[in-house]
């Protein structure tokens, strides 16, 4: 019997892009695209500094999915490996699941590989694990679990 698929998949939750530098592309965000910054913060654990912002129509009703742009905190961060490799721009979609380790397991039965055996914290102390770029397509997916 084939694996199930991953379940509890609730909406894409944000879209991640690498930045070398975060006030310049909150402002060029703000600039072009009517942006507004919901949220800051600084994950010392994931060497990054985020800011998630709503676009366009979507500024004033908060709805939709968030664009956060990460810049690096440190040289050895992922998101400077991922800028010195590719340069800025999307690195990883993320998918708001129910429960985060139940999509890792499911993820794995899959022969899709979790980055992390346990969860980590992420964006607002969140639940987070990511899926290896390189079986999915190309694309880095992170799931993350609202707390
Ligand atoms: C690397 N690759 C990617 C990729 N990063 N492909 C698509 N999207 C990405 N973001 C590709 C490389 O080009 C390479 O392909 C292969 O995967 C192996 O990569 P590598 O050169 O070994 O690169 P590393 O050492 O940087 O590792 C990649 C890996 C890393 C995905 C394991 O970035 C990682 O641990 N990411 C998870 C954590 C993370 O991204 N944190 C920052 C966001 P070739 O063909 O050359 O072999 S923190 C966050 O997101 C939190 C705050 C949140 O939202 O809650």
């Amino acid at each position: 019997m084939s694996p199930i698929a991953i379940t509890g998949i609730l909406a894409i939750d944000h879209v991640g892009i690498a930045v070398p530098d975060l006030a310049a592309a909150v402002t060029f965000y703000q600039d072009a695209f009517n942006a507004q910054v919901l949220h800051q913060e600084e994950n010392q654990e994931q060497g990054v500094v985020e800011a998630m912002l709503a676009i366009g129509s979507e500024v004033g009703a908060k709805t939709g999915t968030p664009i956060q742009l990460l810049a690096p905190l440190t040289p050895d961060s992922a998101i400077a490996r991922f800028l010195d490799k590719s340069g800025p721009g999307m690195q990883q979609l993320a998918f708001r699941v129910e429960d985060v380790r139940q999509a890792a397991a499911q993820a794995r039965n899959l022969r899709i590989r979790t980055l992390y055996e346990e969860p980590k914290r992420g964006t607002h102390g969140w639940l987070i694990n990511f899926l290896h770029p390189k079986d999915c397509g190309g694309v880095l997916i992170e799931l993350i679990e609202e707390q």
